[in-house]
């Protein structure tokens, strides 16, 4: 049973991942967020709305929706100053 989880998380990590390389630079968009948030500076609200930036635009991304998510992840880096 653990062995087919296992499988199904692997399936899905590379589909994924197949998709990522297929699409748009987003992925690139939220690592370099995901790298700035924990050094930046930013009061509890100003981190809760780039943590839901940052997740609107992942969404947006797997929705196939990239510009929406490039305009998304954008806002969220404005905040992060990068
Ligand atoms: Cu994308």
């Amino acid at each position: 049973m653990k062995r087919l989880a296992l499988t199904v998380v692997l399936t899905a990590a590379l589909a994924a991942i197949a998709t990522t390389a297929a699409a748009h630079n987003c992925p690139n968009e939220w690592k370099a967020i995901d790298a700035a948030l924990p050094k930046a500076k930013l009061d509890a609200k100003q981190a809760a709305e780039v943590k839901k930036l940052r997740a609107d635009g992942e969404q947006l991304h797997k929705d196939g929706k990239h510009s929406e998510s490039m305009a998304t992840l954008g806002k969220a880096k404005k905040i992060l100053k990068i």
